[in-house]
């Protein structure tokens, strides 16, 4: 048998995560290539308001997530695991920027656990614990330079990006081979085309419809590579 990825997801709003029933992950979770459980943090929380957060010492705006729910719902996690290592991503705008080379080291691990802060994040000594912890490894990641209200949505985009890269996943793996040849550096793919041949007076490139394969392939390098730059035109890189 494959061996599975495990996904434990931790979050006061479990809801979030609705959507990895549908399409590639649900089927992913179907077959047995993925394990998803979610964890609602508020579950460790024992005050009489079962809250998980409390004002930032130091002063400031906004809230801090406390370190006792963190600590007891990953301890949960933990000894209910039977992997050997285990992958904390702790979702933070501060995080290490996700890209197609961390995906891809990520769908390689038997037991990811995604930590998802809302407020201003979680007391820090979480993280610092953790990383303490033999079989641990900590993973801050950011998605992007833009400020989500909490780190559910990164989880998904995550979570997307590593599912797709697993064996067995994909239908036709032969589309990731033709993306790690652009990557990474030229992330930018070439324009595609599919029926009708004419389409509101647009027509498909002669080329594609020629069937000369040598000639179609140099025509999308080119095309590639001319998206690539005027990417990089405007994003000044
Ligand atoms: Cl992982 N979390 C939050 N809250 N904002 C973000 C992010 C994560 N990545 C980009 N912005």
């Amino acid at each position: 048998m494959m061996n599975k990825i495990t996904f434990d997801l931790i979050s006061i709003f479990p809801d979030y995560f609705a959507p990895l029933k549908l399409s590639l992950i649900g089927k992913a979770e179907e077959n047995g290539l993925v394990e998803i459980k979610i964890h609602d943090l508020r579950d460790q929380a024992h005050g009489v308001h079962k809250s998980v957060d409390d004002t930032p010492y130091g002063g400031g705006a906004g809230m801090v997530m406390s370190p006792e729910p963190w600590g007891a719902a990953i301890d949960q996690v933990l000894a209910s695991s039977d992997a050997t290592t285990h992958e904390l991503i702790v979702l933070t705008p501060a995080g290490e920027k996700l890209t197609q080379v961390v995906a891809a080291e990520l769908a390689t691990k038997e037991h990811l656990i995604f930590a998802c802060g809302r407020y201003e994040g979680i007391d820090h000594r979480v993280t610092e614990h953790y990383r303490t912890v033999p079989g641990v490894r900590v993973r801050e990641l950011s998605i992007g330079d833009y400020v989500l209200g909490g780190g559910e949505v990164a989880t998904l985009v995550t979570m997307e990006a590593v599912i797709r890269l697993i064996p067995g996943v994909l239908g036709n793996p032969d589309s990731l081979v033709e993306e790690s040849h652009s990557l990474p550096e030229n992330v930018v793919e070439y324009p595609n085309y599919t029926k009708p041949a004419s389409w509101r007076g647009l027509e498909v490139p002669e080329v594609l419809l020629s069937g000369n394969h040598a000639l179609i392939k140099k025509w999308r390098t080119e095309q590639a590579q001319t998206r690539t730059r005027k990417l990089g035109e405007q994003t000044g890189e």
